[in-house]
């Protein structure tokens, strides 16, 4: 009893401090693309490490309508994303989301976002018992390589993924709902 209502605190007192841990899931360097004017979706990254295998199954966010996990991946030489139901977090191995990998997709911003402002994540876990905890995350919006978020709209492929999830989800919308 002591140690739940210990846990519970915990859980309270660690909304805005990052990096963090809780239900052994570690998050650091948090953070979230800035917008351009008329973008209404952006991604998330993190670094996720796990002292116990633990599935993230649900990210949640106050900033958009839509939030998913998804994968870029390549096929038939195309870039594509595409949504994921679950990220297997192993004990002790690092998942990175990052550009061009695993992210967080924010779809329908409720604003848009500048470098500076602050998002908050919630990431749902589940552990292999099926027991579900809440990892409050304070995600800091940031432009592109540091540059000012109106001067990254001529970013290559490597850095496109806001322009790629554009040309990948307006013919064909696979990962959307
Ligand atoms: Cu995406």
């Amino acid at each position: 009893m002591k140690y739940l209502s210990s846990k519970l605190v915990a859980c309270l007192a660690v909304v805005c401090v990052s990096p963090l841990v809780e239900a052994g899931v570690e998050v650091k360097d948090a953070w979230v693309r800035a917008t351009v004017v008329q973008q209404r979706a952006t991604g998330a990254f993190m670094r996720l490490t796990s002292t116990e295998p633990v599935r993230v199954v649900e990210v949640r966010s106050p900033a958009a309508k839509i939030v998913e996990l998804h994968q870029m991946l390549i096929e038939n030489n195309v870039m594509k994303m595409q949504a994921v139901s679950a990220l297997e977090l192993h004990p002790g191995k690092a998942v990175e989301l990052r550009p061009g990998g695993y992210h967080v997709m924010l779809v329908d911003l409720v604003k848009p976002l500048a470098a500076g402002d602050h998002v908050g994540l919630t990431l749902v876990v589940e552990d292999k018992d099926k027991m579900r905890s809440q990892i409050a995350v304070n995600a800091e919006v940031r432009s592109i390589s540091g540059r000012p978020a109106a001067a990254s709209s001529t970013a290559g492929s490597i850095h496109g993924h806001a322009g790629q999830h554009k040309q990948a989800t307006r013919p064909s919308t696979p990962g959307l709902p």
